[in-house]
C-alpha cells in the first residue's frame, strides 16, 4: 500500500453534485464542523448559488463546457466535467490531511466524478473517505443501476467507502412525509455521520480508532456496515450519555439495534466537551458492551473538543463481514470497516496509516483502558481492575483472522 504523506493541513470535506452540496451546506451551521474545511463542487450553478457557503468555498466544474447546467443524469459527462478540472481541484485540496467526499449517487456529476476525486487524492497522497448516499427505491431502478455503476468504479480507488441507503430513512418516516422533507432528513443524518466519522479519526482523540484499521478491515473482505449517531446535552436529562446512546440506537441509518448485535466489529466513539467525566464515559462504554455479541470485536474511543460545551455525541459503526460476498464485484450494502483502537499517548500520523502497522497479529487492546483512565488511580473490586473494560477482563482475544 502506498504511504500517505504527512500533512498537518485541514480535514477537507467536499460536497460533490446537488446532494453533496446540500449536505455540506448543512455543516456550515454546525459548530462541530468548525475545524473542517468545507468545499462545494458541482456542474450546476444554481445549486452552488443557493448554498450558504462563501464564494471561495464553491467551485463550478467545467463552466464553459456544461454552462453551469448540471449533467442531467449523464455519468459520462460527470466524469468528463470533473476530470477536466483536475488541476484546479488539486490546488483546492493539496493542503489537506484527509479528504472526505460526500455525494448522492444516481445523477451524473457525483456518480461520474467520485472516482476522479479518488484518483486526485491518490496522486496527492491524501487519504480519502467517500460518504455516499444510494438512491431512494422510489427513484426507480435506473437510478439504482447508475449508482451501482458508480460504486463499482469507486471501490478500487477509494481508500474508504461508506455508502448509506437513503431508504433506511423511510423505516422511521411516516408514509405521508413529503419527498423534500425526506431528503432534508437524509441530509441531516449524513451531515451528522460526516462529523462522527471525522471525530472517530480525529487526531487528538484520547483513544483514536486508526484509519489503518478501517482500511485493513475493508481490504480483508467486503462487508456491510451501519452507522448510528446520537447527540444529547445536559438539558435532555441527568444522564446525557445514556440519552445520546438511546438516540444513537434509534438513528435511522443504523437500521435498528440488531445491526449492532449481529456485527463482527463495532466501533463506538464518544465525543464531549471539556467537562466530559471519566466515570460517565466508562459507564456508557460498559453499557454498550451489553449490545454486542461476545465474539464481537468492540473498539471504543473517546474524544473531547472544546466546542462541544455540554453536548455529547456517540457515533457507532457496526460492521458485519459477509464471507459469501467477498468475491463479488459490488457489495450489497454499505461499506466500512474498523479494527483496533490507537494507543492514546501518540497521535496517529497520516503517513503511517496505511503502512506496515497492518501486519500485527493480535491487537493491543489492553492498552486502551489505560488510555481512558490514564491519570487516575485504578479501581479494584474483588480482585478485579474495573478500569479494564469487561470484555477485556473476560479475556476475549481479538484475532485479526
Ligand atoms: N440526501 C439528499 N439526497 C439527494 C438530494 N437530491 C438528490 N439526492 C440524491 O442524490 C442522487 C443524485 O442526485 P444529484 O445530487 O442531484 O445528482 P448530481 O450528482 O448533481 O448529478 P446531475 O444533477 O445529473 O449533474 C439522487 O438520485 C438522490 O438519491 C438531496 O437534497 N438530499
Ligand atoms: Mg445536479
Amino acid at each position: 500500500m502506498e504511504q500517505q504523506k504527512e500533512n498537518k493541513g485541514p480535514v477537507t470535506v467536499i460536497g460533490l453534485g446537488g446532494a453533496g452540496v446540500k449536505i455540506v451546506s448543512r455543516l456550515t451551521a454546525s459548530p462541530h464542523a468548525a475545524h473542517l474545511k468545507l468545499l462545494a463542487v458541482d456542474t450546476d450553478s444554481n445549486i452552488l448559488d443557493n448554498s450558504p457557503l462563501n464564494s471561495e468555498q464553491k467551485f463550478l466544474a467545467d463552466n464553459k463546457w456544461r454552462q453551469g447546467k448540471g449533467c442531467g443524469g449523464n455519468v459520462l459527462e460527470g466524469q468528463r466535467s470533473i476530470s477536466r478540472e483536475r488541476a484546479s481541484i488539486e490546488d483546492l485540496i493539496s493542503d489537506s490531511s484527509l479528504l472526505i467526499v460526500v455525494g448522492g449517487l444516481g445523477g451524473g456529476t457525483a456518480t461520474g466524478g467520485v472516482a476522479a476525486f479518488a484518483g486526485i487524492a491518490r496522486k496527492l497522497k491524501i487519504s480519502s473517505i467517500f460518504i455516499i448516499t444510494m438512491p431512494f427505491s422510489m427513484e426507480g431502478h435506473s437510478k439504482r443501476r447508475i449508482a451501482e455503476s458508480g460504486i463499482k468504479e469507486l471501490l478500487p480507488v477509494a481508500d474508504i467507502l461508506l455508502y448509506l441507503p437513503n431508504d433506511l430513512l423511510f423505516t422511521c418516516l411516516p408514509g405521508d412525509t413529503p419527498v423534500d422533507k425526506a431528503f432534508e432528513m437524509a441530509d441531516n443524518e449524513v451531515a451528522r455521520t460526516i462529523i462522527g466519522v471525522s471525530e472517530i479519526i480525529s487526531h487528538d482523540n484520547l483513544l483514536a480508532a486508526s484509519l489503518a484499521d478501517i482500511k485493513e478491515a475493508l481490504n480483508k473482505q467486503k462487508s456491510s456496515a451501519s452507522i448510528g449517531v446520537g447527540v444529547a446535552n445536559s438539558n435532555d436529562g441527568l444522564n446525557r450519555n445514556h440519552i445520546a446512546l438511546q438516540r444513537m440506537l434509534d438513528s435511522p441509518l443504523l437500521g435498528g439495534m440488531e445491526k449492532i448485535k449481529e456485527a463482527d466489529t463495532v466501533i463506538v466513539s464518544l465525543t464531549g466537551g471539556k467537562d466530559l467525566k471519566i466515570d460517565e464515559t466508562k459507564k456508557t462504554l460498559e453499557a454498550f458492551e451489553k449490545f454486542v455479541s461476545p465474539e464481537c470485536n468492540l473498539i471504543v474511543g473517546t474524544n473531547t473538543a472544546e466546542n462541544y460545551g455540554d453536548q455529547v455525541q456517540i457515533t457507532t459503526i457496526a460492521i458485519k463481514f459477509d464471507t459469501q460476498k467477498v468475491k463479488k464485484e459490488t457489495p450489497v450494502n454499505m461499506n466500512f470497516g474498523v479494527k483496533k483502537a490507537q494507543i492514546p499517548e501518540e497521535k496517529p500520523k497520516l503517513d503511517s496509516l496505511f503502512g506496515a502497522e497492518l501486519e500485527q497479529a493480535e491487537l493491543p487492546l489492553q492498552n486502551i483502558s489505560r488510555g481512558i483512565f490514564l491519570n487516575t488511580s485504578p479501581i479494584n473490586h474483588q480482585g478485579e481492575d474495573l478500569d479494564v473494560p469487561t470484555f477485556q477482563r473476560k479475556g476475549i482475544i481479538i484475532d485479526k483472522g
